[in-house]
């Protein structure tokens, strides 16, 4: 196999081939993974949603909520079409073009549970916990490892507010974050050689920051199944992988998360994955990225993906020059 050394300007070569085909390749090689490709790449393009992956939103009348004005872009919003269009979302498939394959998952009924280290374990339903929450909106620029970047709307909640329902032990220093397991709706679940179910994590004193955010709606309305639909997390400060999608699980503990990419490319994805344009991928740059939705227009990457004033603290004596920021 060869893989191809790229120099910093050509980039657009790594938009069009995501690191999960290089990993996914890689793993092949060793083996076991061979037949199950091959069976599970026969997509399920015929199927239809069922009804209940079909049903309206019942908290659709929540939306558009009022935005909060703290948060400033500095470059236009992404066109909606872009956004809803182009996806990362690994449990429906390797490609950008998951949208419709998205629609094959039913959003309710949807819990969401609570526990390790919290005071009592419980499980919520999804519109219980959306009504519980105060909704706003959010403008945030989003940069994904693979150096494109959008500028999005979302509505949802401060995930401070859902921790103090959640009222984890002190002695809790992470929260694990982990999304839904349907292989039979979700197809590339079927790939079982990739660790699902997709996991996240956030130190405590991360997720306590102002910034971190769960979204249930993006531009006005609640969310595309493909953007995570019905509860996704918007951590703007860091690579896009550690935005989880599709939410189910909250775990404290004292045990740092193993996340879905530091499982699969250990020597590429690390746990904090902070946006850091000085330092590269080992594979390609991170000094600029694309902007979805435009005719190619490309900025300069800026380190916290430009939110230093917010969560430069939260890292005080660590090494922000190390790629994998251990
Ligand atoms: N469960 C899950 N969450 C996920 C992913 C995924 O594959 N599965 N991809 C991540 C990556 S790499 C990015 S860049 C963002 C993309 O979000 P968007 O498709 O809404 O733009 O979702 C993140 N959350
Ligand atoms: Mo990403």
């Amino acid at each position: 196999m060869l893989i191809k050394r790229r120099k910093d300007w050509e980039i657009p070569e790594i938009v069009a081939t995501p690191e999960v085909a290089y990993f996914s390749r890689r793993r092949l090689l060793h083996g076991a993974g061979a037949v199950m490709l091959t069976t599970a790449l026969a997509s399920c393009d015929n199927k239809k949603p069922s009804a209940a992956a079909s049903a309206p939103d019942p908290t659709a009348g929540l939306y558009p909520a009022k935005r909060d004005p703290a948060y400033k872009l500095d470059r236009a919003i992404t066109p909606e079409n872009a956004v809803t269009t182009y996806n990362n979302y690994y449990e429906f498939g390797t490609s950008k073009d998951i949208a419709d394959d998205a629609q094959m998952l039913p959003i309710r009924p949807w819990t969401v549970s609570f526990e390790g280290m919290v005071e009592k374990p419980f499980t919520i339903g999804i519109d219980d916990l959306i009504r519980k929450m105060p909704l706003e909106e959010r403008l945030y620029r989003h940069r994904c490892v693979e150096a494109w970047a959008m500028a999005v709307p979302w509505t949802g909640f401060a995930l401070s507010k859902l921790i103090a329902l959640a009222k984890p032990l002190s002695g809790a220093t992470f929260v694990e974050m982990q999304t839904f397991m349907k292989p039979d709706v979700a197809d590339g679940q079927n790939q079982s050689f990739y660790p699902w179910p997709y996991t996240e994590g956030l130190t405590m004193a991360e997720a306590m920051n102002e910034l971190a955010f769960l979204a249930t709606g993006l531009y006005g309305k609640p969310l595309a199944k493909q953007n995570g639909s019905p509860l996704r997390l918007a951590v703007p400060w860091k690579y896009g992988f550690k935005s989880i999608k599709g939410i189910v699980r909250f775990k404290f503990t004292t045990k740092r998360p193993t996340t879905y990419w530091e499982a699969l490319g250990p020597t590429e994805y690390g746990f904090w994955a902070n946006v850091n344009p000085d330092v590269a991928h080992p594979r390609w740059s991170q000094a600029s990225e694309e902007l979805i939705g435009t005719a190619s227009e490309r900025v300069l990457t800026k380190i916290f993906n430009g939110y230093g004033a917010q969560v430069a603290s939260l890292y005080k004596g660590m090494n922000i020059g190390d790629a994998l920021f251990r």
